[in-house]
């Protein structure tokens, strides 16, 4: 008899996080978690991770959304289905519920964990292979005070942990935002990259004004600069200045992809395992991009281990991104729920090895950290 789903757990994990994490739409100072736990009848467990940033404040699943519609839409559709056909189940479940990309990329994790773990391969393995085993990670320079910002960024500089930044912008007036910017790249001089991620904060005009000041700056890349929605404003900044954009917010997937660069889009795309409802989907958005050539980003919803792992693996089996990776997520937690953390080495981090997503939980943290 072929190997079924057996059970889902889920759990709501909340890390303490090393610093306020400060951006547009929230402040954080815990991250929330969804784990899964997936049993299968040949007995492996299949490890998948949901996770969002500020509750509700950044896009429309929250944490505590994302396990109720895994424990009351999701699962019932998955139990006793056959474990090994990954595409099958993602088809399963798009077509009987719509949108939370979150929940379906958690438990999507989950079952290429488990299908590694039965073959003897690691997810990267299983999707064809890995082109990178090290991937260069960025860190966030978002405590909200710029004189912290500059010694944080020097002290992961001397580490050799991180050499390009992204600065969290948007919640301040421009002007204040852009000599809060200026001084850090001023201070980093060529020693570092900066980049800014405006959260969708501003409107048009407001953009045009503070990337031009930003592009004097010296800043390297724009990180959605304004409302997800307006993909024509987004053409027109891009086609208005020489530093480029990145869409986050505005690219959720393929078809969003395919919309921006029939628009005449330059610039890249911050892929984000979460986004595109897991990896498969978010595999075709890069590919789509690959294909017209716009630049890809490694992104991140500040996911912990597992989540960072799963996207880790997806982003091993493309050539070298343009614009590198922010795989950084659990660098912002004050502890993990693993047994071996992942290797952050050389301005990068390492793909782990071993079966499925390489990653065992510690059961005492896990049950420490579960909310009650
Ligand atoms: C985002 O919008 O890019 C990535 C890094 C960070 O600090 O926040 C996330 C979300
Ligand atoms: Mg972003």
């Amino acid at each position: 008899m072929s190997t079924v789903i057996q059970h889902i757990e889920t759990l709501l994990v909340d890390l303490p996080t090393i610093r306020p994490h400060k951006l547009s739409m929230t402040t954080m100072a815990c991250q929330t978690m969804v784990i899964v736990r997936m049993r299968h009848s040949d007995g492996i467990e299949g490890l998948g991770e949901g996770t969002t940033i500020g509750g509700l404040a950044y896009g429309p699943e929250s944490p505590e959304s994302i396990k109720r519609n895994i424990d009351t839409y999701l699962t019932p559709l998955l139990i006793g289905q056959p474990s090994n056909n990954v595409h099958q189940l993602r088809a399963r479940l798009n077509r009987h519920t719509r949108g939370n990309m979150i929940a379906k990329s958690a438990l999507e994790t989950a079952l290429l964990d488990a299908q590694g773990k039965r073959l003897g391969l690691s997810v990267a393995e299983l999707l064809g292979g890995t082109r990178q085993e090290h991937l260069p990670v960025l860190w966030t320079l978002a405590s909200g005070d710029t004189a912290k910002d500059i010694d944080e960024a020097l002290l992961r500089l001397e580490q050799r942990r991180h050499c390009d930044f992204k600065l969290k912008i948007g919640a301040n007036p421009v002007d204040q935002d852009v000599r809060h910017v200026a001084a850090i790249k001023e201070a980093l001089g060529d020693r570092a990259s900066v980049r800014v991620d405006v959260n969708q904060a501003w409107d048009e005009s407001t953009a045009v004004r503070g990337i031009q000041a930003l592009q004097d700056a010296g800043i390297e890349l724009i990180e959605q600069p304004i409302a997800a929605r307006e993909h024509a404003g987004l053409v027109r900044l891009a086609n208005r200045f020489n530093v480029p954009m990145l869409a986050d917010e505005a690219v959720q997937d393929a078809r969003d992809g395919l919309d921006l660069i029939c628009s005449g889009f330059s610039g890249a795309f911050a892929l984000k395992i979460a986004k595109s409802g897991g990896i498969h989907g978010v595999l075709e958005l890069a590919h789509v991009a690959q294909a017209a050539g716009v630049g890809l980003y490694g992104g991140t919803l500040l996911e912990g281990t597992i989540g960072t792992a799963a996207s880790l693996h997806a982003w091993a089996t493309l050539p070298e991104m343009a614009w590198g990776t922010e795989m950084f997520g659990p660098l912002l937690l004050k502890d993990d729920i693993v047994v071996e953390p992942l290797n952050y080495t050389e301005f990068g981090v390492e793909v782990p090895q071993g079966a499925g997503l390489g990653i065992t939980l510690d059961e005492d943290k896990l049950a420490h950290y579960s909310r009650k």
